[in-house]
């Protein structure tokens, strides 16, 4: 059996967080969420048990399109080399490239979106912002909203005509007060299964966003409702062990406006949770 091996791909761009006028800086995210976790992983005991790669992605600026081909080449390269992939970016719009490179490969995908907003706006005038990853995967059928959820939604600003696009395409809401209602881990388990029915892979996103203000403040759209500290660690632990799950991307950290380092070491710890997690699943060739 080959050495259980992942792969963090660091992607510092979020041009696309710029076009929809939000608060930019998220493009430093990476550096210093590598840095916290590489402190973090340094007397972890999971270290032992896999090989952990890094590479970082060179945005061409002020070009989405080309940059999210190099995210779609890269993920679909360590895949290839058979290690699991982790993408961290930058701006939400990365994920449309990433979980691309697991359609090409699984052909049919399911994925899973933990986010204060719905991210499924369509793209006007060619301007590929933050706000259209899930859109532009549904409308390319690279993902069917039948294995499309999102959970936590709850931002005032999302646009009843985006809950209406996803209603249409049957996609999954699962509302942050339903989920404090049924229990994360109910709530998680209805979200793995409707991602994972009838698909080869699936696809686990958080954007950073969906977890509350006081312990991520930085973002680029801050909410003071959301998910809580625990409730985050406890889902990416969670995610880390399905099998079905072949990507994780994790955005939209904005150091810039980070207090005291928080939400840079919350991203940090959800990638050893999520990694953890990987190293219990019961049939381990990801
Ligand atoms: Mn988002």
């Amino acid at each position: 059996m080959t050495r259980h091996c992942i792969e963090l791909i660091s992607v510092p761009f979020d041009h696309g967080v710029k076009l929809i006028n939000g608060r930019p800086g998220a493009r430093f995210g990476p550096k210093k969420i590598i840095k916290t976790f590489q402190e973090l992983i340094r007397n972890n005991p999971i270290k032992n048990k896999i090989t952990i790669n890094f590479q970082t992605i060179k945005p061409i600026e002020c070009d989405v399109k080309s940059t999210h081909k190099l995210v779609t080449d890269a993920v679909r390269e360590t895949i290839k080399s058979g290690a699991l992939p982790i993408v961290i970016g930058g701006g939400h719009d990365i994920s449309f490239s990433s979980s691309k490179a697991i359609f090409l490969i699984y052909k049919r995908i399911g994925q899973i979106n933990i986010d204060a907003h719905y991210d499924v706006r369509p793209v006007v005038n060619g301007r590929i912002t933050s706000g259209t990853p899930f859109r532009r995967l549904l409308e390319k059928e690279f993902l069917l909203g039948k294995n499309f959820v999102e959970l936590g939604v709850h931002s005032p600003k999302n646009l009843k005509e985006h809950h209406a696009y996803i209603i249409k395409q049957k996609g999954t809401l699962l509302k942050l007060d339903h989920i404090n209602k049924i229990g994360l881990d109910n709530a998680l388990s209805k979200a793995f299964r409707i991602a994972s029915k009838d698909t080869n892979a699936t696809v686990f996103d958080i954007d950073i966003d969906g977890v509350q203000k006081r312990f991520a403040p930085g973002c680029s759209a801050p909410c003071s409702k959301g998910f809580t500290k625990k409730q985050i660690l406890k889902s990416a632990l969670i995610a880390g062990r399905d099998n079905n799950i072949r990507l994780f991307n994790l955005m939209e950290v904005n150091p810039l406006y980070d207090v005291n380092n928080k939400t840079v070491n919350l991203a940090a710890e959800l990638l050893v949770n999520f990694i953890k997690g990987t190293t219990e699943r019961k049939n381990n060739d990801h």
